[in-house]
């Protein structure tokens, strides 16, 4: 396994789950960062298989597309489930977060000045479904009783949430304890107070 590298835009973007899943499993990792004016000169971009970024190396294995790093990374740290049937319940809740994820970026790159507040009004019936699933299983994760991929990608989408709205948890008592208990997680604890990560906006233009 290993070393790994992240070649990505300076934010924290489509790489903060698995900065914090690498930072809580105790694994190093390299960052290339990227300024725009240099992928607009194209080379990058044209050696990428969909042409955009992130780009992870595992040694000579090069992914693309984010939600495939976070399963790969599933797999290596042992954090994909204890079997096939809560692996399939783990992939089921990424692509819940994923469209989650989807909503928030059209907002926030599209529609940030005039839907907003609509947004942030209608994400309870979104948070709703994560609040089941959570409260349903009892052990503090999504799936099983340790914390799997899906779990590091909902925990940063709902810091972003936090941020753009920080009573959005007020009504989901599980998802709020579940962000309590991942924010204190030593390691978790250690990255998201650490300048590599702090420095990093969450989205390319500036709003959050
Ligand atoms: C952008 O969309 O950062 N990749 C992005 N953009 C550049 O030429 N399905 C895959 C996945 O899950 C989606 C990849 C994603 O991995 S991420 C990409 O490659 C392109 O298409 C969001 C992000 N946006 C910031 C951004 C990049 C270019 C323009 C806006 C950096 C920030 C601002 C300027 C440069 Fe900027």
């Amino acid at each position: 396994m290993g070393p790994y590298t992240i070649t990505y835009f300076g934010v924290r973007g489509r790489c903060g789950a698995m900065r914090i899943m690498m930072a809580d499993q105790g694994q190093e990792w390299k960052e290339i960062l990227i300024d725009f004016a240099d992928w607009t000169k194209g080379d990058l971009k044209a050696s990428c298989v969909f042409g955009q970024l992130p780009k992870f190396e595992d040694g000579g294995l090069v992914l693309y597309q984010s939600n495939a790093i976070l399963r790969h990374l599933g797999r290596n740290h042992d954090a994909y489930g204890k079997d096939g049937k809560e692996a399939a319940l783990i992939d089921m809740m990424c692509d819940g977060v994923e469209d989650l994820r989807l909503k928030y970026v059209k907002m926030i790159y599209q529609e940030y000045d005039t839907g907003k507040d609509q947004y942030i009004k209608d994400l309870p019936n979104h948070l709703d479904k994560f609040e089941a699933v959570m409260a349903k299983n009892k052990t503090g994760f999504l799936v099983g009783n340790k914390p799997s991929f899906a779990d590091y990608g909902l925990f940063e989408v709902l810091l972003n949430h936090l941020v753009l709205c920080s009573s959005c948890l007020d009504t989901s008592p599980s998802l709020k304890s579940f962000v309590e208990k991942m924010s204190a997680r030593p390691k978790i604890k250690a990255f998201l107070s650490s300048d590599a990560y702090k420095k990093l906006p969450i989205n390319g233009n500036g709003k959050q």
